[in-house]
């Protein structure tokens, strides 16, 4: 089987949740073509991006996913770019709090995701799931993984995405498992 490397964050910003770890934990040991491997990540610029793709090495993946929460967001979003640019409003959950940093000093300025956006898209919306793509996943600790996640495997085969989800509050943690399970499943079709 494929190997699929499914990453969430602990809580942060005061939460006792964060609901990407919350769905995760609902998505089964194998899916579709994939064995899940499944990783939290702390929410803290550089260290996460580094545990992440120690994980994808030692694991061997086939398939990087990220996933984080986006509390003001109200659908799904699997995210098109990810850009060279570090800023914090309020500190991470190491303290650091940068303001307008590149995440690596002369690299690219931004990484396409290297999975199909618009077709995880499409597959959560058939589900009654409100799903679109996004165009920018901020500039604080998601955006710092998926950047360096992607630096490390571009022009490898490993694919490289990237999906916030909504607060628990706003779409319930049963709707963004079955949009995680939808997208991963649509890779293989
Ligand atoms: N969301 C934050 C970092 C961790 C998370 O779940 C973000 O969007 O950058």
């Amino acid at each position: 089987m494929k190997k699929l490397l499914l990453t969430s964050f602990e809580p942060f910003g005061g939460d006792d949740e964060n609901a990407s770890d919350a769905a995760v934990r609902q998505i089964p040991c194998t899916l579709g073509e994939f064995e899940i491997h499944k990783l939290t990540l702390p929410v803290s610029f550089g260290r996460a991006a580094k545990i992440a793709i120690t994980e994808a090495e030692a694991v061997g993946a086939d398939v990087v996913l990220s996933v984080g929460q986006a509390a003001g967001r109200a659908a799904v979003t699997p995210e098109a770019v990810a850009i060279n640019l570090r800023y914090a409003a309020a500190p991470d959950n190491d303290g650091a709090c940068p303001h307008d940093t590149p995440i690596e000093i002369g690299g690219r300025e931004a990484y396409f995701s290297t999975l199909p956006v618009r077709h995880m898209a499409e597959a959560i919306s058939a589900a009654t799931i409100p799903a679109a793509v996004s165009y920018s996943a901020g500039t604080y600790v998601c955006n710092d993984v998926f950047y360096s996640l992607s630096a490390r495997f571009f022009g490898t085969p490993v694919r490289v995405g990237f999906i916030h989800v909504p607060s628990v509050g706003t779409l319930g943690t049963a709707a963004s498992a079955e949009a995680l399970r939808l997208a991963i499943v649509s890779l293989s079709t």
